[in-house]
């Protein structure tokens, strides 16, 4: 018997990106599906704990970079949702699934802001992360998720850098200033270390994932390229890795590091983190008090579609 998915199977084989209307197997659509809408969702439930400091910044320059930053943020959602839209999946649906805690997003995002120098980390270390992963998704096999992380990535690129340049404006500042972008790094490098994900044996999706090449490198390997990249910037901004086991390993040519809390990752992505409830709770609210703009676009595109038939 000829097998129904030949053309998919030659597609991914040979590198040739599978389209929307291909024919493909249900389970890759479906793995999709989750991962491209938890993405979306990062990046919507990724815009509260810095958003939460647009009326706090230091200074007009930052709070203009930071709004611009939230925005793009806002926008790399709609480009992922859009992206899961191409596979069938509905929006209302993915973030109805959000609310009722079926449907994930990034751990990092259930940490909470506490300083300015937070903002700045969150801008460098987990922008910096996200990068990591998003430059190997631009070569992930399914092409609408693939072109939309090229844009995201050029973006990304520029948060990174701002928050880098913020972070070391705090390292080369007061005293005060030094200690709290050392508490940042601190409270958010292990959390930023996480957000690859389960490591490689332990990470169910991530063979077949593979296999389709939706993941071009494993949670494992972008993990080390995000510490081999990083570890360099922490030492230029005078600051140290909250990590005893960290080194250099001269053999290996990356550097080794310390074991994760894996207890502590498990029990963010399942609902237990500092401020999951608080965050699920800003996007029911958001979703509910947003319900009369959706129905009055609703009723307004429906009236200028009627309108456009009489015209044609
Ligand atoms: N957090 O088998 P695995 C941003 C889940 S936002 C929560 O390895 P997979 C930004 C995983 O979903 C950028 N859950 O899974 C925005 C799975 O559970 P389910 C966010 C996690 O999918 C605003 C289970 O654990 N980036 O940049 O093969 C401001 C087993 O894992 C996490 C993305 O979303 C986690 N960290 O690999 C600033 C990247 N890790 O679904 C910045 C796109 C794992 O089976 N996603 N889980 O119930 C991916 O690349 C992959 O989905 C992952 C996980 C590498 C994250």
């Amino acid at each position: 018997m000829e097998n129904k998915y030949h053309k998919f199977n030659a597609c991914i084989e040979q590198d040739i990106a599978i389209e929307a209307k291909d024919d493909m197997p249900d389970a890759y659509r479906k793995t999709l599906i989750r991962q491209i809408g938890q993405h979306g969702h990062s990046e919507v439930i990724g815009m509260l704990p810095e958003g939460n400091w647009i009326t706090r910044a230091p200074t007009l320059k930052r709070k203009a970079v930071l709004l611009a930053k939230v925005q793009d943020e806002a926008g790399h959602g709609l480009y992922l949702y859009s992206a899961a839209e191409t596979l069938g999946a509905d929006r209302d649906d993915m973030m109805e699934k959000l609310i009722a805690g079926k449907m994930k997003y990034s751990s990092i995002f259930n940490y909470p802001t506490l300083t300015w120098a937070d903002v700045a980390a969150i801008g460098w270390l987990v922008d910096g992360a996200a990068i990591v992963n998003q430059v190997a998704l631009c070569r992930t096999s399914y092409g609408p998720y693939a072109r939309a992380m090229v844009r995201i990535c050029k973006e990304e690129s520029f948060h990174q850098r701002q928050g880098f340049e913020a972070m070391m404006a705090l390292a080369q500042g007061s005293e005060h200033q030094k200690q709290m972008a050392q508490d940042a790094v601190n409270r958010f490098w292990w959390p930023a270390l996480m957000m690859f994900g389960p490591s490689d044996d332990h990470s169910p999706n991530s063979a077949q994932s593979m296999a389709w090449k939706i993941k071009r490198f494993s949670n494992d390997e972008l993990r080390q390229k995000f510490v081999d990249n990083t570890v360099p910037q922490v030492l230029q901004l005078g600051l140290t890795v909250p990590d005893p086991d960290l080194q250099w390993n001269e053999s290996t040519g990356h550097y080794s590091f310390g074991e994760i809390n894996w207890d502590e990752f498990m029990a963010v992505i399942q609902g237990q983190g500092p401020c999951n409830h608080e965050r699920i709770e800003a996007r029911r609210k958001a979703w509910q008090d947003g319900q009369w703009v959706r129905e009055a676009a609703a009723v307004y595109a429906q009236k200028q579609a009627v309108a456009q038939s009489k015209v044609a």
